[in-house]
C-alpha cells in the first residue's frame, strides 16, 4: 500500500493530558441532551488520513472514521478546498427555489457510478434515513403498493419511518412509538448462525414475503448489501441476485441500501457490485461527500419520475457546499484508486485477525474491503476490548444486535504502518480478554 500526504503526523501520541476536554465535558453534561453520548473522551479539534487528534493534543488512531463517512479522509485537501470555493461563492440557494449546476453534476455522478447502464435519475437530500424515507415514497408512487419488506438486523435510520424499519429496540427505538405501519420484517441470511446458503435463505425470505405480506401489497424490499448497525453481515452467495430477480417478477422495487457499504468501502464502489446485482433504487449518504452532509436516491429513471413535480425535495437537500464536497470526494476516490486500497486494507486486516479465528470467544472474521468486523461470544468481552483500545488510542466501533461484534472501519487513506500498529494493539487485545 502505498502512502498517501497527510498535513498531520499519522502517529498514536497519548500524553496524558485531558485538562481542556474534560472542560468541554462538564458543558455537554450541563447543556447537551444525554441521549446524546459520545464514545470518545477527547474533544476533536484536526483529524486526517488515519488520527484523530483532541483539544489536549493527544492523536488516537482512528478506526471509525466517523461511522464510515470520511473515507477519504477528514480533511482532505481537494475537499476542504471545493467546501471553501463553493461557500465564498454562495451557501445555499435551495435547489427546489433557485437550481445550481452542482447538484445536477452529482446526480449525474450518481447515475453514471451506480450499478446498471439502463437509464437513472437522482435526487438529494441530507442524511442517510431521508434517501431510505424517499427511495420508499417513490417505490410507493411507482408500484400503486404500500408494503415494504426489511431484514432482520436491519439499520435504516432514526426518523419515523426508518426507526420502524430498523430492527434493534435499544438503544433506537425505545419508548418512540408508534412506529409508521406496512413495514414488514423478514429473515435474512447470517451464514455463520443460520448455516443455509443463498438459494435457501433467499427462498426464506421469499416465503415470508408471499405469505404474510403478498406481492400485490409489497412496493419494495429494503437490503443493505452488507448490513452495517446490525453486525457487518455478508449474505451467503447468491442470496442477494435471487431476491433481486424475485423482485423484478413481481413487480416489487429492490432497494440496496448502500449508505454504510457504498462509495469504495467494501472494495468496490457499490457492495453489490461483488455480485453483479442491479438495484432498482440505490441510496447512498456517509461516504459521498467527504464528511459534508449529503444523501442520494437513485433509480431507474421510470421509477424515479412517478412522483409528480414537487412531489420531492426539502429546503437543504443536496446543499451546494456538500455537492462541491461530493464532487471532490468522487475525483478523489478516482484518482486514488480508493476500491483498490480498500482491498488492500481487507489484506493487512485479515492477516492480523485471522488467526485469531482459532481462540476460544472468537468466531468469525467476515466483510469485504475496509469493512471487516470479528464476532465474538461475549458482548461483555467486546466492551472491554473495545474500551482497552480506547485507552491506549485506538477507537474501534462495536455493532450487531448482542453487541459482540467489533466493526474496523478506517479511511481508506489510512497510512499502512498506523493500521498495524492498531491492529495490534485491538489482537493483543483481543488475545487476554475474549475468550
Ligand atoms: N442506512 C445502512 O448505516 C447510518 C448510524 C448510527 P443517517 N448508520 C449509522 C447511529 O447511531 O445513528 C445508516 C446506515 C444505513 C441508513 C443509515 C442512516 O443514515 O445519515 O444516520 O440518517
Amino acid at each position: 500500500m502505498q502512502d498517501l500526504t497527510y498535513h498531520l503526523p499519522q502517529e498514536r501520541r497519548l500524553n496524558g493530558a485531558n485538562s481542556v476536554s474534560s472542560g468541554i465535558e462538564q458543558r455537554r453534561q450541563a447543556n447537551v441532551a444525554r441521549a446524546l453520548s459520545p464514545s470518545l473522551p477527547g474533544y476533536v479539534v484536526a483529524a486526517d488520513g488515519g488520527v484523530l487528534v483532541d483539544a489536549d493534543n493527544n492523536s488516537y488512531i482512528d478506526f471509525a472514521s466517523g461511522i464510515a463517512v470520511t473515507s477519504v479522509g477528514a480533511s482532505n485537501e481537494r475537499v476542504a478546498q471545493a467546501v471553501a470555493e463553493a461557500a465564498a461563492n454562495f451557501t445555499h440557494t435551495c435547489f427546489m427555489v433557485s437550481p445550481y449546476e452542482s447538484y445536477v453534476a452529482v446526480c449525474e455522478k450518481l447515475n453514471e457510478l451506480t450499478p446498471g447502464d439502463h437509464e437513472k435519475k437522482s435526487a438529494l437530500f441530507n442524511s442517510g434515513a431521508e434517501a431510505v424515507e424517499n427511495a420508499v415514497k417513490v417505490s410507493r408512487s411507482y408500484t400503486g403498493k404500500i408494503g415494504v419488506a426489511v431484514l432482520d438486523r436491519a439499520y435504516h435510520g432514526r426518523t419515523n419511518l426508518t426507526m420502524a424499519m430498523t430492527a434493534k429496540n435499544k438503544p433506537y427505538k425505545t419508548k418512540f412509538g408508534p412506529f409508521a405501519s406496512d413495514v414488514y420484517r423478514v429473515s435474512g441470511s447470517y451464514p455463520l448462525h443460520d448455516g443455509l446458503t443463498g438459494a435457501e435463505a433467499a427462498a426464506r425470505s421469499i416465503k415470508e414475503m408471499e405469505q404474510e405480506i403478498g406481492v400485490e401489497n409489497l412496493a419494495c424490499v429494503v437490503i443493505e448489501p452488507i448490513q452495517g448497525e446490525g453486525g457487518f453481515v455478508v449474505p451467503a452467495e447468491g442470496y442477494l441476485p435471487a431476491i433481486a430477480q424475485w423482485c423484478r417478477e413481481n413487480n416489487v422495487v429492490f432497494v440496496a441500501d448502500e449508505i454504510q457499504a457504498g462509495f469504495c468501502r467494501s472494495g468496490e464502489w457499490f457492495s453489490v457490485d461483488h455480485e453483479g446485482v442491479v438495484p432498482d433504487v440505490v441510496t447512498t449518504a456517509k461516504g459521498i461527500a467527504g464528511g459534508m452532509p449529503l444523501s442520494g436516491v437513485t433509480g431507474r429513471a421510470e421509477i424515479m419520475d412517478a412522483p409528480i413535480p414537487g412531489a420531492l425535495g426539502g429546503t437543504y437537500g443536496g446543499n451546494p457546499v456538500a455537492c462541491a464536497a461530493a464532487l471532490a470526494a468522487i475525483e478523489e476516490m478516482e484518482a486514488h484508486n480508493l476500491p483498490g486500497r480498500a482491498r488492500e486494507i481487507e489484506g493487512i486486516i485479515r492477516t492480523h485477525l485471522e488467526p485469531l479465528v482459532e481462540l476460544d470467544g472468537v468466531r468469525e472474521v467476515r466483510g469485504r474491503g475496509a469493512m471487516i468486523a470479528i464476532e465474538l461470544e461475549s458482548g461483555a468481552a467486546t466492551a472491554e476490548i473495545a474500551a482497552a483500545c480506547k485507552a491506549q488510542g485506538v477507537l474501534i466501533l462495536t455493532c450487531g444486535l448482542d453487541g459482540n461484534v467489533i466493526r474496523l472501519l478506517p479511511a481508506l487513506t489510512i497510512p499502512e504502518h498506523l493500521l498495524v500498529e492498531g491492529l495490534e494493539i485491538l489482537t493483543s487485545e483481543i488475545r487476554t480478554k475474549a475468550a
